[in-house]
């Protein structure tokens, strides 16, 4: 018996479905171009938002009553009922991953040995779980944000002991990580910013920040881990500034610090947003630069400024995305990790069900949209053509560096060139795109 006896397993039952404890488009064995949806979406449900947050604001206190909830210390007794509590909730979902920070599972500590013994002791508790039910670790993160200590940042904090605490929580986590199986490793910079320039040294805090992930990377090859180093971008919020704003500035950073082959980024779709990118730029940056990894699925609200952690709820938005993704050879180690939260009136157990249902679902349909717009291959086509004359020997000839400037130019003297704009279609693309998008492909999709 558990906090969510009352929901079923919830199992696919096709678009006509009106039972709300029913996927309607998330069919985990139906192919889609040569990949299961399962292997496509490769999705994962969060410790934190769902496990741990109190349903708390700036403005009040808590308003969810979980068995397992803080408020009060939080005993092992009682994180071994959250963690039989979530792994629940993950079977009856039948999502094939998870997520969470160290803290997110463990049992509170008051000094870094307990920290350690206590970590240690929820992962092996954890490890029995994942065997029993074959749900996975998509990936493993510590905390270096909550703790008063972590205030200043923490690679980037202006004292090397913090830096050290830091260091010993990612030591730790990673090795945990590594123990549980984990496919991938993030480090999400929540306080590698500043709140305010006034007291800030950019290139210390900079030269700090590159110093630890070369440590975390050389770790990884110590202990042997397989799985993908991830940062996660997001512009601000807790901090003014954050030093990974997005991918291009990531991709930058990794690149000053040799850390380019080694690290990839873990897109937040509401981080991107934040950042004035929109989410499907975020993912087609990284697939320019190999850098793609993981995703963080959520969504902001076009009216607040902050970081909103919904659901994600719309599909011609995220059939863009889904589209970008694939075009990028879609996922290997990363998944798409509802980094999401129900909203702090929605009180119940069930809650947790239909906003995760509802997530996938979303995925589920915008994977579908997305396949059919690539076999469709008019947009694909189009893409190509608009860059054709780049293929051509004048074109080779300036990408492979055999022109100078001048030269280049003098090819244009010489032939006396008067070449026209031509239309960019967009508004055909966009039309094009909305024949999938729009709801009126469902029909033919799923027959
Ligand atoms: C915060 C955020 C984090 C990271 C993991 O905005 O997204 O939950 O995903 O630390
Ligand atoms: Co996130």
């Amino acid at each position: 018996m558990t906090y969510f006896q009352d929901i079923p397993k919830i199992l696919y039952k096709g678009p006509q479905s009106s039972d709300p404890f029913t996927y309607r488009y998330y069919d985990k064995s139906r192919v889609l171009l040569g990949k299961t949806m399962a292997e496509h979406l490769r999705w994962s449900v969060c410790y934190w938002h769902s496990f741990n947050w109190p349903g708390s604001d700036v403005f009040g206190a808590g308003t969810f009553e979980r068995p397992w909830h803080p408020g009060q210390t939080v005993t092992e007794e009682l994180a071994e009922i959250k963690l039989n509590a979530a792994f629940d909730l993950f079977s009856k979902l039948d999502t094939p991953f998870f997520c969470f920070h160290d803290v997110d599972a463990m049992a509170d500590f008051s000094s870094i040995k307990e920290y350690t013994a206590n970590l240690n002791n929820i992962a092996d508790k954890m490890a029995r779980k994942i065997s029993d039910t074959g749900v996975n670790l998509l990936w493993g993160t510590a905390n270096l944000f909550g703790d008063p200590r972590y205030a200043a940042g923490a690679a980037t904090n202006p004292d090397p002991e913090i830096f050290a605490w830091a260091a010993h929580q990612v030591r730790s986590m990673l090795e945990v990580t590594h123990q549980l199986g984990g496919a991938n490793y993030v480090l999400w910079g929540g306080r590698e910013g500043y709140d305010t320039i006034l007291n800030t040294n950019l290139a210390q805090e900079l030269d700090q920040i590159g110093r630890f992930m070369t440590m975390v990377v050389d770790h990884k090859h110590k202990i042997g881990f397989t799985g993908t180093i991830l940062i996660e971008p997001k512009p601000h919020e807790p901090t003014k500034h954050q030093y990974d704003r997005d991918t291009a500035t990531v991709y930058g950073f990794l690149q000053r610090y040799g850390l380019e082959q080694e690290i990839k980024v873990n897109i937040e779709a509401n981080h991107a947003t934040l950042a004035g990118n929109s989410f499907e730029h975020e993912i087609a940056t990284a697939n320019a630069f190999n850098i793609l990894g993981s995703i963080d699925m959520n969504r902001g609200d076009p009216q607040n400024g902050w970081d909103t952690d919904q659901f994600p709820n719309n599909v011609p938005e995220m059939t863009l995305a889904l589209y970008h993704l694939i075009k990028g050879g879609g996922f290997s180690s990363g998944g798409f990790n509802f980094d999401a939260k129900v909203r702090r009136q929605s009180i119940d157990a069930e809650d947790l069900a239909y906003a995760h249902i509802g997530g996938i679902d979303v995925l589920a349909k915008a994977l579908i949209n997305a396949a059919a717009i690539i076999e469709d291959g008019t947009l694909d086509s189009f893409v190509e053509d608009r860059y054709s004359r780049w293929q051509d020997a004048f074109g080779q000839q300036i990408l492979s560096g055999e022109l100078s400037l001048a030269e280049a130019a003098d090819h244009s003297v010489q032939s006396n060139s008067d070449p026209k704009a031509v239309s960019g279609r967009q508004e055909y693309l966009e039309n094009l795109i909305n024949r999938f998008a729009d709801g009126g492909f469902e029909g033919a999709g799923n027959a």
